[in-house]
């Protein structure tokens, strides 16, 4: 420690170097500072810059030549995936180089995505470019919450699929979704299935009949007061389904929501399709995990579908604390006017959003799920 301290200052860089080998020494030195200055100039982003426009040349001469296809992902099966190209079908691998940018995302390749691929033989491929996504939906992975889990790229709408009774609505899983939707640039749309359920003389004896009949009638008044759209269908009787025909003319949605609340039913309801539909566990009113891959799925009347395969759970993938309050835009919009500038909403004085709750302007399920999701939201950090 002493002789540490009595060393000049001027040797503490390099000094026994300094004083074997002088001048030449710091000439060398700065030599190969130089030389390395230059190298790194690969990194600026004027070269990356040129690299990137090198890249995308070599793609569009590739491109005019024929020799790279443009199609989209519709399906992902344990073979490999399903590219569409010109009405014809591709089974595909992706290439070496794509596999170096997973980062974060726990798939690459999402449904829906549109990418570049080389024909390897008249019925397969290889992925070599994945376009920049205009949007898409994703989760945190349930291993590894860590990751991102993509579900579906380049998609107008989520089509937040629920029930009543069987499954039974769930609002805050339903707020669980619409924030994965804004965040990843599309528009929420509500679609409360099986209606019938709730007017059938079959459910009169059902002890949560009235429970639940109460529930959704908050659910429709609270949900559309805070601005979003709420379509109540049932596949059974055909209520609603003309409606949701309406809103997906000519956009690209994607059916997401809880096995069993009937996804796949909706769709062959809407254009006659034969996809397969599971059956409902009594016991637990949950379903049965029917649907297995995610796919794209043409509508004959204009636009795109995606049928997903049911989720246990839906973890937002990156979203704060501070984050949760901007997505429940009726909160924050009273919020501002609560005495703390840092309010929680959930015990302090002079409240707006508690005041606003008591009268009615703010939903109170809408309330509990935004309390719910902070909770879960410190949960996750401090068991990290
Ligand atoms: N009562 C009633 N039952 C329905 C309705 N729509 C669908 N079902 C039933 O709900 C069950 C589940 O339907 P699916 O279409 O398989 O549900 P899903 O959401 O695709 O489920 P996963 O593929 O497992 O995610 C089936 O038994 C359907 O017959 C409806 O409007 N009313
Ligand atoms: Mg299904
Ligand atoms: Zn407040």
């Amino acid at each position: 420690m002493d002789s540490k301290k009595k060393r000049p200052k001027k040797w503490v860089a390099c000094p026994i170097e300094e004083e074997y080998f002088g001048d030449d020494r710091k000439a060398y030195r700065q030599e190969r500072k130089l030389a390395s200055l230059r190298d790194r100039s690969k990194y600026k982003k004027t070269d990356r810059e040129k690299h990137e426009k090198h890249l995308t040349e070599q793609r569009s001469a590739k491109l005019s030549k024929n020799e790279w296809e443009k199609g989209r992902v519709i399906s992902i099966v344990p073979q490999g995936i399903l590219v569409s190209s010109n009405g014809q079908e591709f089974l595909c691998t992706l290439r070496g180089v794509l596999k170096k940018e997973r980062g974060l995302a726990k798939n690459l390749v999402a449904v829906g995505d549109f990418v570049l691929f080389e024909k390897s033989a008249p019925e397969e491929g290889l992925i070599a470019h994945v376009e920049p996504r205009k949007t898409v939906l994703s989760r945190a992975d349930n291993l590894s919450r860590r990751k991102e889990q993509l579900i579906a790229a380049n998609i107008d709408q989520v089509l937040i699929t629920t029930s009543v009774l069987s499954p039974p609505l769930k609002p805050s899983l339903i707020d669980r979704y619409i924030i994965a939707t804004q965040k990843g640039g599309m528009t929420p749309l509500i679609v409360v299935n099986k209606i019938d359920l709730l007017f059938t003389p079959l459910a009169a004896d059902n002890p949560l009949l009235e429970q639940e009949k109460a529930l959704f009638e908050e659910f429709i008044k609270g949900y559309r007061q805070a601005g979003l759209q709420v379509i109540p269908v049932s596949t059974i009787t055909g209520e609603g389904i003309a409606l949701l025909k309406e809103q997906m003319r000519d956009k690209s949605s994607v059916f997401s929501g809880q096995s069993g609340v009937g996804k796949s039913s909706l769709i062959n309801a809407l254009i006659g399709t034969d996809l397969r539909t599971g059956k409902i566990v009594q016991r637990t009113k949950k379903g049965t995990h029917t649907t297995t891959t995610t796919q794209l799925i043409p509508l004959d009347f204009g636009g795109w579908c995606i049928d997903t395969p049911g989720i246990k759970s839906f973890g937002i993938w990156d979203v704060n604390r501070e984050e949760v309050e901007s997505y429940f835009s009726e909160i924050h919009l009273i919020g501002r006017m609560c005495k703390f500038p840092d309010c929680s909403h959930l015990h302090e004085e002079d409240c707006a959003v508690i005041q606003a709750v008591e009268e009615g302007r703010i939903s109170p399920l809408r309330f509990e799920s935004y309390h719910d999701l902070l909770h879960s939201i410190t949960q996750k950090h401090l068991r990290r």
